[in-house]
């Protein structure tokens, strides 16, 4: 096993990396920028290096300052949480030319499944369903026009380097896709310095079902469950539980296989979440997938008892998994809510600040992953997540019953969150019904400002 890591991420994902290194003996670093000289991640570290200014760009987006830090603190391997550096194949290459550790999979697997066309061959492959589009990349809207055609609108035009939804535009018509096959190029090449596009399908109003896997360097690799991630503003996730209440026992089983498959496919190590859509019929397509530790991967953790931060680091130092298929037996369940420092008043703005004092919700059925603290001073540089409440329960009614009180007894003061929205959509009939698919929110008047 590593003796000590970096971790190259602030906020909640580091202390939980850090509290997963400190079980296991492991020392730990953390990075920081200049506007986290008070982050709570440094005083849960064994040491501390400041790597540049709040922009990120200079600090924990800057792959030489990391590198350095690593090589003057002379640790064995690197974790990279969530965003920043965690998906960037170069980052994984530059770690692996340095002989420092990199937790996460290999350079060649996460450049193919960044790209998302390579993607989508990778799952035809591995007999994983996708949606119905073009063989590949669109080379112009001629060609597009016809794939368009031939596939039947609505289409989506989709950014072969995108996700999280940029780059993206539906057409209903073929004047439509001409417009929007213009806009995407245009949008992926400023956004992604890469204008390649490809056409899938529309799917309607479709829910969005991930499984959650992991696999070691010895062969072995299973799934852990699924997750429903439906509950979503502008591709901003804000509630998301385990497992799909939508699925059927054999779908559970169905969608983990396919998962794994692709996982398998791809010559995938690390914890990794493989994004389906499921359309009303209960038909499943695989849509991304993703190489990195999720922000909710706790939902998994609290109804199959594993520890999946622990397994990354495992895995990374290339032992095998301490658990196989037949050991995951998802118990009750789980639901996450994403508070965010940000006013469902004015349009969702973030609203960084000092948070006057802050009361975390304890009791029975609760974890809270924070780095809040009373006192604490939001800086305006990074997202807006300052805290995960997960609640669980033998049942799904059980965990939202659990979850409602726990966001009610939740004390932030000083700053605004999402918190008054999130026990609203709580108590939603189409909520407790299990029925929210990707268009629920927007369907509702739940996002009105006179609330
Ligand atoms: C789709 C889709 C419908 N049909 N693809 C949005 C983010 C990106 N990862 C893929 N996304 C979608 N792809 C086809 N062929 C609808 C979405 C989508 C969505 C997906 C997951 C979660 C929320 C969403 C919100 C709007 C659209």
């Amino acid at each position: 096993m590593f003796t000590r890591i970096l971790v190259a991420n602030r906020g909640e994902i580091a202390l939980r990396v850090i509290r997963a290194c400190r079980e296991l003996g492991i020392e730990t670093v953390a990075v920081y920028s200049e506007v986290d000289e008070d982050a709570l991640h440094l005083r849960y570290a064994d040491e501390t290096i400041c790597i540049g200014p709040g922009s990120s760009s200079k600090s924990y987006l800057d792959i030489p300052r990391i590198i350095a830090a690593a090589e003057i603190a002379n640790v064995d391997a690197i974790h990279p949480g969530y965003g920043f550096l965690a998906e960037n194949p170069r980052f994984a290459e530059i770690c692996r030319s340095c002989k420092i550790g990199f937790i996460g999979p290999s350079p060649e697997t996460m450049a193919n499944m960044g790209d998302k066309a390579k993607a989508r061959e990778v799952a035809m492959s591995a007999d994983v369903p996708i949606v119905p589009g073009s063989d590949g990349i669109v080379p112009d809207d001629k060609e597009g026009c016809r794939v368009a055609e031939e596939i039947g609108y609505p289409v989506m035009i989709k950014a072969v380097a995108g996700g999280g939804g940029r780059g993206m535009r539906v057409a209903h018509s073929e004047l439509a896709f001409l417009n929007g096959y213009a806009a995407a190029k245009t949008e992926a090449e400023a956004a992604f310095g890469n204008g390649d596009v490809y056409i899938e399908k529309f799917v309607e109003r479709p829910h969005h079902v991930e499984v959650q896997i992991m696999a070691d360097t010895h062969g072995n690799c299973v799934y852990l469950g699924d997750r429903e991630c439906s509950v979503q503003r502008r591709h901003q996730k804000l509630i998301e539980e385990a497992p799909a209440p939508l699925l059927t026992d054999e779908l559970h089983v169905r969608m983990g296989q396919a998962a794994v498959r692709l996982a398998r496919e791809s010559n995938y190590v690390n914890a990794g979440t493989v994004e389906f859509l499921v359309d009303k019929d209960l038909n499943f397509y695989f849509m991304e997938m993703n190489a990195r530790i999720q922000v909710e991967h706790p939902v998994t953790e609290e109804v199959t008892g594993i520890d999946i931060v622990r397994e990354q680091l495992h895995v990374a130092a290339g032992e095998p998994l301490s658990f196989s298929q037949n050991d995951v037996l998802p118990k009750g369940h789980a639901i996450e809510c994403r508070i965010n420092a940000e006013d469902p008043t004015k349009g969702f703005r973030p609203c960084p600040g000092k948070v006057s004092l802050f009361v975390p919700p304890g009791g029975r059925g609760v974890r809270v992953d924070s780095h809040l603290y009373s006192g604490y001073r939001i800086p305006p540089h990074y997202d807006s997540l300052i805290a995960k409440v997960i609640a669980r329960g033998e049942t799904r009614r059980e965990a939202i019953d659990v979850m409602k009180r726990a966001l009610q007894e939740t004390i932030i003061e000083g700053i605004a969150t999402t918190i008054p929205l999130q026990l609203r959509i709580l108590d939603h009939a189409d909520f407790l019904s299990g029925k929210v698919d990707t268009g629920f929110l927007d369907s509702t008047s739940l996002l009105d400002e006179d609330h």
